[in-house]
Order: C-alpha cells, then structure tokens, then sequence
C-alpha cells in the first residue's frame, strides 16, 4: 500500500494522515469549497477537489470520491468518521472498484447499523443484553404485555436509531400506546425505518465502551475502555481511559464479552462495543460502532498503540504483532472535546473566524485539531474545532495537566466549549469518579459557569490591589504627557 485517500476533513483527516507519513505512505486529500485553505488539503501529498461545501456534494459523494481515488491511484481509502465511515454501500462500491477500505466488511456495518440485527448477530454468544425484545413491535397490546413483565420504566427505541436518536422513556402504561405511535411515526420520518423494539430503561448508567481490533486472521483482541457517559444530548464532551470505577474483573469481563460481539459480526479492523453499566456494576452491549472513534487518542496514549497504524496494517492482511497478554494500561488519559459552540447561550453554534488561535503544549497534552489562526469555521460541517488530550501518571495528573491546558488555550474570534470543559475537571462530581449519563444535566447550568468566571475576575482584580498597595512607593509611572511621540509630533 503505497498511496491513501482520507475521505474526510478535519482534524481526523490529519490525524490519519500523519500515521500514513510515519508509515511511508503517500496521501490524497480530498476537500469541498469551504475547505480549499484547510491544513489538510495542504498536508497531504495530493489534494482532490470534490465540489459545493455541502456534504451531499462533497464528503458524502460516494462517486466523487470514489473517481478521485481512482485518479489518483490511490490503493486504499480511510473514511474516518462520520461522513461515509459507516456506510455499507461505499464500503462495498470501494471494494468493487479494486480499492481497499480501511474498515470492516459491508456485511459488518449492515450488521451493527441495525439495532435488532446486531442484537440477533450476537443471540448465542453469551453476551449481557438489557432486558427487553429482540423483534420490531408494532402490535399496542402485545406492547403492553411485554412492557409489564419487563417492568416500567420501559424505553423505546428505534432499530435505525443510533446515538439516542428515536429514543423514548416511558413511565406508566397509560402513556405507551401514544409513545409508541409517536417512536414510529418517528423513526419512519429519520430512518425511513419504522421498526421499534422495547427495553427496560436502565437509569442512571455509565456509558463505558471497549476498543477492540480483528485482523483479517480471525485475531481479536480488546485495548480495555473508555468512559463516555460525560455527554450532553448524546453529544461526548469529555471522555477518558481507563474508567475510574471499572474493577480489574468487570474490564475482563467486558473486553472478553467486545471481543464475542466482534466475532459474532466477523469484524474486521478497529471497532468500539459500547456498554451501559448500571449502578450494581451490571453491563449490558447496546451497539458497535464500526469505524474508528472521535476519542480513540485516550486509548492510544494508555496502550502506547496507534489505533490508525494498526487499522492500516489490517487493510494490508498483516497479522496482529501482539497478543491479549501483551497489552497493559498505563497511565491515564483524558480528552476534552472542543466545539465552536456558546456554553452560555444554551451550546448555541458560534460562527465566525479563529481571530487568535493559541495551541497549548508541553509533556502530557496532545491537541489534534484541523484549524489555524485567521481561519473561518465554515457552518457546513460538525462544530468540533479539536480535541485536547491529557496524559498523567494518574487520574488526578490528567484532570490538571488538563486544567492547566485548558488555561492556556487561547480562542478568540468565537466561543467554544473550553470554559465548559474546564468546568467539569474542577467539578466534585468528576473528580470523584461519581458521575453517569446526566452529569450535566444534573450539574451544569450557565450561571455556575458565569460564576465561577466572575469569580476568578474578582480574584485577580483583589490579587492586583494587593500588590498595587504594597509597591506603589516602587512604582515611578510614566508622565505620559511628555512622551517622545507627542514631542515629535508638535515639532512638526
Ligand atoms: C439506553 C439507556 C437506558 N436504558 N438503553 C443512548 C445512546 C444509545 N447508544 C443508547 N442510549 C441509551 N440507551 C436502555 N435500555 C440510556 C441511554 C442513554 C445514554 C447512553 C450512553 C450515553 C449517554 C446516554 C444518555 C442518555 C441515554
């Protein structure tokens, strides 16, 4: 494999990138209008035009990318994520036309991109599922039998869904028939996939998911976890590895079960098992996710492994150099998505142009982002500007290397979620490892964050005071009415 596409933008588009440069590998961009002036576009070897900033005209074209690898000769394409990167029919339109996708097999994204198929690929390998259905329900009285012997609360979900989309709570069973007309009406409108199924509605859980990688040899191996459940409406915000509440058994437990789901779909590359984890420290399999991860760099900076080589590496029939027994945790990573979004105004989109973009760095902190000072964020595409990642000893380490970073992260030009971030590092509820899904929900709130702002205002301005008293009588300050500059300029 002597050339690869990356069939995205961004900063995964550079991350995978830079892993094709280590390998020896030429690149090919490919970008839309807005994107002309990106750092990907001028980091690859060769860059492909696409067309309109759109991504229906662009990232998602399947054609176009498709004939700009051709072109280009490019042997493989890496999709990244979103975008293309679980799209069986691409996958499969790559392979027919004698280019390698750097991903699982169709049959494998089909799978896993359908709730209910993925829970019947998996029937038969033992895996903990959440109690519930495993077949479409459309039938109301059925529906209430089967939420009764599950017992409320109930949750409905769409078999197309995906990331809580087509999601339903349900309490009591006066309120089920009309959830359940509205879960279907619903799904029919996003998925143009009417099915929906039922679940007893675990409520207050962790979202811990397992990496895992297969190569094309039958090897399947996990690289331990990574706690998600910091997400606000379905959106991660801060993630981590290892889990600050995962014993040494549940993480085996849990990796041998991602390695089954792997195996049951006959996977292929690096893909991510997530897991509910309850408050009795039950876990349950919801989905895979068949692509590589927005927050794979924790897993990588604990393992030491470079999920993108190894995907590379699978793409080429190599065999997985090392073992289950091999792999160990050490230390402890953290990463804190930044979005061009207003933490004040309710996560609204900010657009505008990166006025001052000041990159934190130094031992312990990566930062893989896409964007450079002066830059315009076109409103086209996802609003994640970077991801900063801490690596520490410990868990402790890696909350301040991440305070300190957050610090010194200079954005001006447009809000974003780094205030925000910062907020959950120094929160008690964090720091102690007591946290599920509704963190911020139960926590945050816009005034807590305008707080603890104002309050570190008033402290500097106090600290200021302070020294301005105990050193005025050092203090000579300029007499700015005879400066050299108005002199010259009366001569003149
Ligand atoms: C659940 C659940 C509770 N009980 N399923 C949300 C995304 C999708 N992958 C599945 N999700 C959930 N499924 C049962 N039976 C709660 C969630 C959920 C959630 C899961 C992971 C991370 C954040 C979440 C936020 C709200 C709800």
């Amino acid at each position: 494999m002597k050339k690869i596409l990356v069939a995205n933008r961004g900063e995964i588009a550079l991350r995978i990138m830079r892993t094709a440069q280590k390998m020896g590998i030429k690149t090919v961009a490919v970008y839309s209008d807005a994107d002309r002036e990106s750092p990907h576009v001028r980091f690859a070897d060769e860059a492909v035009h696409l067309g309109n900033s759109p991504s229906s005209e662009s990232y998602l074209d399947m054609d176009k990318i498709v004939n700009a690898a051709l072109h280009t000769k490019a042997e493989a394409i890496h999709p990244g994520y979103g975008f293309l990167s679980e799209n069986a029919a691409f996958a499969q339109l790559v392979t027919k036309n004698g280019i390698s996708f750097i991903g699982p097999k169709p049959h494998a994204i089909e799978v896993m991109g359908d709730k209910l198929a993925a829970k019947e690929a998996v029937k038969g390998y033992n895996i903990p599922m959440v109690p519930g259905i495993e077949e479409a329900i459309t039938d109301i009285v059925l529906a209430k039998k089967i939420s009764q012997k599950i017992g409320f609360p109930v949750l409905i979900k769409a078999s197309a869904g995906g990331g809580g989309k087509g999601m339903r709570v349900v309490r009591h069973l006066s309120e089920l028939a009309e959830q359940m007309e509205r879960a279907i009406s619903e799904a029919k409108a996003a998925f143009g996939n009417g099915s929906v199924f039922l679940e007893k509605y675990i409520e207050s859980p962790r979202h811990i998911e397992i990496q895992v990688l297969a190569d094309t040899h039958g090897n399947i191996l996990h690289l331990f976890e990574r706690e998600c459940s910091i997400q606000r409406r379905h959106q991660k915000v801060v993630e981590e590895a290892p889990s600050a509440i995962l014993t040494p058994e549940i993480r085996t437990a849990m990796g041998e079960a991602a390695v089954k789901v792997a195996k049951a779909c006959d996977y292929v590359g690096a893909g991510t098992v997530e897991f509910l984890l309850d408050r009795e420290n039950n876990f349950y399999f919801l989905e895979m996710n068949t692509r590589l991860q927005v927050e794979h760099p924790v897993t990588e900076l604990i393992t030491g492994i470079d999920l993108v080589e190894q995907q590379i590496k699978i793409a080429r029939n190599e065999k997985l150099a090392f073992t289950q027994e091999d792999l160990s945790i050490k230390g402890h990573a953290l990463e804190v998505r930044v979005y061009a979004e207003d933490p004040m105004n309710n996560f609204l989109p900010s657009i505008g142009t990166l006025e001052i973009y000041k990159r934190p760095s130094g031992e312990g902190i990566r930062l893989d982002d896409g964007f450079e000072e002066g830059m315009a964020i076109p409103m086209y595409y996802d609003p994640m500007l970077a991801k900063l990642i801490t690596y520490g000893k410990d868990r402790e380490e890696a909350i301040q290397l991440m305070i300190r970073a957050i610090s010194k992260f200079k954005i001006k030009g447009i809000s974003t979620t780094l205030p925000f971030g910062k907020f959950v590092c120094e929160h008690e509820a964090f720091t102690s490892g007591n946290f599920d899904t509704h963190f911020v929900k139960n926590y945050f709130t816009p005034e807590l964050l305008n707080e603890q702002y104002g309050q570190e205002r008033k402290i500097a301005a106090l600290v200021g005071l302070k020294l301005f008293l105990e050193h005025k009588e050092k203090l000579k300050l300029p007499d700015y009415k005879i400066s050299n500059w108005s002199l010259k300029r009366s001569k003149k």
